[in-house]
C-alpha cells in the first residue's frame, strides 16, 4: 500500500473516530524518547504512592513494543468530558461534596471500551490481517506523552494534556497496530510562564513544573490511596470528596473549553451533602452508584472522604451522624469521623467518644482517638 492510500485510510478512520464521539486523533511512533527515562525516575522518587499497578508494568509502559509485539503506530484519541463549568467557589459550599467533573457521569471506562472496539473493527477492515490492541487509561501505556506526539496536546506543568484552544477536559485512550501509518506532527508547550497551575494546588502537590508527588495529589488522597488519610493533607483536601480539578480549573487554556454535547457525558450526579451522605448504608451505596466511577472506592472509601469533609464543614449539625458512625463496622470510617468529630467539637465530645470506642481494637481508630485526647489535653 502506498503513502497515498494510507493517508486516505487516514482520512477515512478519523472520520469514522469522529463519528463515534472521539474529537481528537493523531498517530504516534511507539517510541518514548525522554518520557520512559522520567517515568524511571518518578518511580525511584516513590511519588507513585501507593499505586502498585504503575511500578508492576513500569517495563511495559516505558516500552510498547512489550504491550504489543511489532507495534509500529499508536492512534491516540480524546474523548471530552466537559459537561459543566467550574470555578473555584465551589470551595466555599463547606456542606455540598465537590466530585471532580470527569466523575459526574457514568464510568469513562465503560463509554470508551466500546467505542474503541468498533474502531478497532474498522481498523481490522481497512488492513486486513493487521494486529491491535485497545487500551483507556488502565492498560501499562503511558498515555499523555503518547498523545503528545500524536500532536493531541502537550503535557502541561499540572501534568495533565493540554490542548491549544481547547484545554484539557478530555479522557485519553489508544489503539496500537503494527501497521506503519504516517506519524502527526508532535504538539508544542505553550505553558510559557504561566504557574496558575502550581500555584493554586490546595496540597502543593506539583513540586516543580511537570513533576507531580501523587503522594500529596487530592486525586490520589480520595481515589488511590486505600487507608488512611494523613493527617497532613486532611485539611487541605477540603469538601473535595471525590478527585480534585483545581489546577484544570484556573489553567487559562481551559477558558476555551466547549462543552460536549456528548449523550453519554450528560447525565450529571445531583448536588449531594455530605451530611446526608456519611449516613448512607451499603445497600444505598450500592444503588446510588451503580455504574459511577465512585462505585471504586466503595463505601468504606467514600465514607471516609466524607468524613474528613465533615471535618472541615465547620458544621456542628455534622457531629450526631459521625457519632453514629463511630458504630460503623469499618474501622477506616471510625478513624476519620473520630478526626472530623475532633475538628467540629470541643472538649465535650471526648466522653461520647470514649464511651462509642470503649471496646475499641483497631490501631487506626486508636491512633485517632489519642490525637483528639492529646488535642484536648
Ligand atoms: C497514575 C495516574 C494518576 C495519578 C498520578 C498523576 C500523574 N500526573 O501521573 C493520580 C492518582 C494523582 C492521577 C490524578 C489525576 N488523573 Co490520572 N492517570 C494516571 C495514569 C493511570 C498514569 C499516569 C502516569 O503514567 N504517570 C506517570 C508520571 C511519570 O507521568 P507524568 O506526571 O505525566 O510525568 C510526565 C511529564 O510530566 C513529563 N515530565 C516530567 N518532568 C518533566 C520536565 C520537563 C521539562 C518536561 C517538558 C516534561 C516533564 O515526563 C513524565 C513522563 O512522561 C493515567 C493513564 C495512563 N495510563 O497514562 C491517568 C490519567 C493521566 N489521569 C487522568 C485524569 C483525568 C486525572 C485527574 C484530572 C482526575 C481528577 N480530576 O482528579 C487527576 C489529575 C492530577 C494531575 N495534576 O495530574 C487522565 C488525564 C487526561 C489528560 N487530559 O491529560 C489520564 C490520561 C487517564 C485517561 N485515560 O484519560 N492520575
Ligand atoms: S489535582 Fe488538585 S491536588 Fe492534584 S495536583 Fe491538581 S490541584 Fe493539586
Ligand atoms: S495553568 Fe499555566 S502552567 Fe499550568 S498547565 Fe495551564 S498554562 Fe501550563
Amino acid at each position: 500500500m502506498n503513502l497515498l492510500e494510507k493517508n486516505e485510510k487516514l482520512a477515512g478512520l478519523k472520520s469514522f473516530a469522529e463519528s463515534l464521539g472521539f474529537d481528537g486523533f493523531g498517530v504516534a511512533r511507539p517510541e518514548l524518547g525522554p518520557a520512559g527515562e522520567r517515568f524511571g525516575k518518578w518511580l525511584d522518587e516513590g511519588y507513585d504512592g501507593e499505586m502498585a499497578y504503575m511500578r508492576r508494568g513500569e517495563e511495559k509502559r516505558k516500552n510498547p513494543h512489550l504491550v504489543l509485539e511489532g507495534v509500529k503506530s499508536i492512534l491516540c484519541f480524546r474523548t471530552n468530558y466537559f459537561a459543566m463549568e467550574k470555578d473555584m467557589s465551589y470551595v466555599e459550599h463547606r456542606e455540598i461534596a465537590d466530585i471532580s467533573i470527569y466523575a459526574l457521569n457514568k464510568d469513562y471506562h465503560d463509554i470508551i471500551t466500546p467505542r474503541l472496539r468498533k474502531m478497532e473493527k474498522r481498523i481490522q477492515e481497512k488492513f486486513e490481517g493487521c494486529k491491535t490492541r485497545i487500551y483507556v487509561d488502565t492498560g501499562p501505556l503511558l498515555e499523555k506523552p503518547l498523545a503528545q506526539q500524536a500532536g493531541l496536546g502537550w503535557i502541561g506543568k499540572h501534568t495533565n494534556l493540554l490542548t491549544e484552544g481547547m484545554g484539557s477536559w478530555y479522557f485519553l485512550s489508544e489503539i496500537l497496530t503494527d501497521v506503519v501509518l504516517p506519524q502527526s506532527q508532535p504538539a508544542d508547550d505553550h505553558c510559557g510562564t504561566c504557574r496558575s497551575c502550581i500555584d493554586i494546588c490546595p496540597t502543593k502537590a506539583i513540586i516543580a513544573p511537570y513533576v507531580l508527588d501523587s503522594n500529596r495529589c487530592i486525586s490520589y488522597l480520595t481515589i488511590e490511596l486505600k487507608g488512611v488519610i494523613p493527617i497532613e493533607y486532611r485539611k487541605a483536601i477540603g469538601n473535595r470528596i471525590y478527585g480534585c480539578d483545581d489546577c484544570q480549573i484556573v489553567c487559562p487554556w481551559n477558558s476555551y473549553a466547549v462543552k460536549t454535547d456528548d449523550p453519554d457525558f450528560q447525565e450529571k450526579q445531583d448536588t449531594l451533602k455530605l451530611i446526608d451522605l456519611i449516613q448512607i448504608t451499603g445497600e444505598m451505596f450500592r444503588q446510588r452508584f451503580k455504574g459511577s466511577p465512585i462505585k471504586r472506592i466503595k463505601r468504606r472509601g467514600l465514607l471516609r472522604n466524607v468524613a474528613v469533609a465533615l471535618g472541615n464543614s465547620g458544621n456542628p449539625q455534622a457531629i450526631p451522624p459521625l457519632i453514629k458512625v463511630l458504630d460503623d463496622e469499618e474501622p477506616l470510617i471510625r478513624a476519620h469521623a473520630v478526626w472530623a468529630l475532633g475538628e467540629l467539637s470541643g472538649l465535650e465530645v471526648l466522653p461520647v467518644i470514649r464511651q462509642k470506642l470503649n471496646n475499641e481494637k483497631e490501631d487506626i481508630v486508636l491512633k485517632e482517638l489519642e490525637r483528639v485526647v492529646a488535642r484536648f489535653a
